[in-house]
């Protein structure tokens, strides 16, 4: 299938692209990467008046860091980031989960802000904002705005962000020292979407676990430090808060058991990192 009809608008201009969807709300939708957006376009899931493209905008180009936090502006595409000098050392959560991110060739395309206004379930780039307590910084005509992840994302595919909005940037705050993190997923095959994703974040006094693919939105958790059959207890209850259910690609079950194995499996691979017994991040396993 193909599009409906619509008009094309480069931005060149933060304020050219916001002016736009002032103007036209809810009939104009932003395009970033399009790897999200194209496919629901060419199957007519959505059907904008207006396309406002804010690739072409110099400053939304550049990451920055700015008060202990990688700020990415919109316009930075997934493997730009990856490909940044140091991202490991600063934000090694983000540098383990965007090889899972789709291919060489979406990445190439797609853009990190993208995909969190995307706001898929299992898509990792929220995932590891909610993890590590990032912001999202949105704008519109009036005001600027930041937002907790763990507040932004609202339910499958609905977020925070007002129709006049656009994302300006996300921030992931910096690693900091003491902290280990990890991330692993379950997929049907790599670059697929996850059937479950886990990233963990552990330092001195507790630990948190952050889950994507099973309720309506990337959901994190707190712990104090626990291990045997109280981590078992705790990951257990945390399966079932999820509320997971069946579809196509598993059962409500089947994520249970990964969030109860996987988890586990972040969390004790996260503490041993903060605790300097290991460099590695990712957790090895199949998809
Ligand atoms: C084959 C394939 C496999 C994939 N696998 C995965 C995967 O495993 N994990 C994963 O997470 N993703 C996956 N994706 C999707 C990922 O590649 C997209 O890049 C991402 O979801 C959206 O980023 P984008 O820049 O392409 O956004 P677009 O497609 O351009 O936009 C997506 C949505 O976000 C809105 N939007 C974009 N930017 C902004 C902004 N700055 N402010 C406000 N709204 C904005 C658009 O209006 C649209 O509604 C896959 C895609 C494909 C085609």
């Amino acid at each position: 299938m193909k599009p409906a009809p619509f008009a094309y608008l480069r931005a060149t201009s933060v304020d050219d692209a916001l002016e736009a969807l002032r103007q036209h709300g809810p009939e104009a939708r932003i395009i970033a990467g399009g790897q999200s957006l194209m496919p629901m376009l060419n199957m007519r899931l959505t059907k904008p008046a207006v396309l406002v493209d804010v690739m072409r905008i110099p400053a939304l180009k550049e990451p920055r860091l700015d008060k202990g936090a990688l700020v990415i502006p919109a316009g930075v595409r997934q493997a730009i980031l990856l490909d940044r000098p140091g991202l490991a050392r600063d934000l090694p959560l983000l540098a383990a989960a965007l090889p899972w991110v789709g291919h060489i060739q979406t990445r190439a395309r797609g853009t990190l802000c993208g995909s969190v206004a995307h706001a898929d379930p299992s898509a990792e780039i929220p995932l590891c904002l909610v993890a590590l307590q990032g912001e999202v910084h949105l704008r519109n005509r009036r005001k600027v705005r930041r937002v907790a992840a763990e507040t932004f994302f609202a339910g499958m595919m609905v977020t925070d962000r007002a129709d006049d909005e656009m994302i300006e940037a996300i921030a992931y705050p910096l690693r900091r020292e003491g902290t280990g993190t990890a991330f692993a997923e379950i997929g049907r095959r790599h670059g697929d979407y996850a059937i479950v994703a886990c990233a963990a974040v552990v330092d001195g006094t507790q630990m948190r676990l952050a889950v994507g693919g099973v309720a309506d939105r990337p959901t994190a958790r707190d712990f104090p430090h626990l291990d045997g059959s109280a981590l078992d207890d705790a990951l257990n209850a945390f399966a079932w808060d999820l509320g997971a259910g069946d579809d196509l690609h598993a059962t409500a079950r089947y994520r249970r058991d990964l969030v109860r194995s996987l988890g586990r499996r972040v969390l004790e691979q996260a503490a041993k990192v903060a605790r300097g017994d290991t460099h590695q991040e990712a957790v090895p396993c199949h998809s």
